[in-house]
């Protein structure tokens, strides 16, 4: 079987000792080097050039590079094949660091200690207890539903909503849009943890945002096209967010002079969340090479109506 390799931001030569380590005998082909086109079976891409999978004539199985397949679904050209998401422990437990670094970042208020450093000011209250500090997390699948156990372990109150019902143990779940208003109005940390979709395009905007409790914090480390910035923006200015932690935004890199550059309640970062590891990954992606060989059910198949 021959697979054809290409990221513009990972490291080619260890994604292809990986995948060997697992499947000595694989064809793997680092683009550009394709070689006869004909006999790429799958790919493994991340940011793909628009036609890049069209051109392969045999191809049979897209693996997205990456959890989210937003980009790749948004190429009008990409063949119309089954194609698998990234799920790797790696980039779930990242994942779970991050978030739960800037959820203590909100429950210690060191964004307030920042401001008033700003000020040459020295005041504090008391601390809250974590089981006073309710998270609420958009998105309760692989990344969302470990970040929310972390959290869980950690002493906090969780809550949690997505598309279909969910039973988790300790967490509050809330589903659908109807979910939705009585899920933020008990949320004064948010993180959102959403694939890119049509439906979740936009969706934080004045609205959502109003839901949420005067105070509310704002960590978005799902897609930046998820946020109505300006909206964002507007909800800070008056004071009804206390701060926002962006690890996404819609256009990036971040471009210069953006107003969330220099926003004193906006921390931004460059989308370093999590990164998918190739030792830890590659296992998952020979899994899923192996069972189109064998004719078995693939892993992680993005439902394209849906849109993840
Ligand atoms: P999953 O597909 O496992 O989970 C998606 C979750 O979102 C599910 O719980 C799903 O509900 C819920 N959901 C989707 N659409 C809706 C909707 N319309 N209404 C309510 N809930 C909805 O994805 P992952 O957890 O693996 O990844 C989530 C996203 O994280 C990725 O798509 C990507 O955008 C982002 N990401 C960001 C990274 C970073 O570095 N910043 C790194 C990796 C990923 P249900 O369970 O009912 O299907
Ligand atoms: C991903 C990402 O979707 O890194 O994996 O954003």
């Amino acid at each position: 079987m021959a697979l054809l390799f290409h990221s513009p931001d990972e490291d080619a030569q260890a994604w292809r000792r990986a995948l060997l380590r697992h499947a000595p005998g694989l064809d793997v082909r680092l683009w550009p080097e394709v070689g006869d086109p004909a006999q790429i079976d799958a790919a493994l891409v991340w940011r793909a050039p628009p036609g890049l999978l069209a051109s392969l004539p045999n191809l049979r199985l897209i693996l997205s590079l990456g959890a989210g397949v937003d980009a790749m679904l948004a190429d009008p050209t990409l063949p119309d094949l089954p194609l698998c998401r990234l799920v790797d422990p790696s980039l779930t437990r990242m994942m779970g660091e991050f978030v739960l670094a800037l959820v203590l970042k909100y429950h210690r208020q060191l964004d307030v200690f920042a401001r008033q450093q700003r000020e040459q000011r020295w005041a504090f209250t008391l601390p809250p207890q974590p089981g006073e500090t309710a998270v609420g997390i958009l998105g309760l699948g692989e990344l969302g539903s470990h970040a929310a156990g972390l959290l869980r372990g950690m002493g906090f109150a969780v809550r949690g909503w997505s598309r279909s019902p969910k039973a988790i143990e300790g967490i509050a779940t809330f589903a659908g849009p109807d979910g939705l208003a009585p899920f933020l109005a008990g949320t004064a940390i948010l993180v959102c943890l959403l694939p890119l979709t049509p439906e979740t395009r936009g969706i934080m905007d004045a609205h959502l945002l109003a839901g949420l409790p005067t105070g509310a914090r704002l960590i978005n480390v799902g897609r930046g096209a998820q946020l109505v910035e300006r909206d964002l923006i507007d909800a800070l200015d008056r004071g009804h967010l206390a701060h926002a932690s962006l690890d996404c935004v819609a256009e990036e890199p971040l471009p210069p002079g953006h107003p969330f550059w220099s926003h004193p309640r906006i921390d931004i970062t460059p989308h370093v969340a999590s990164f998918s590891l190739p030792d830890s990954a590659a296992e998952g992606v020979v899994d899923n090479l192996r069972r189109l060989e064998e004719g078995r059910p693939l892993r992680n198949l993005v439902d394209r109506a849906r849109g993840y």
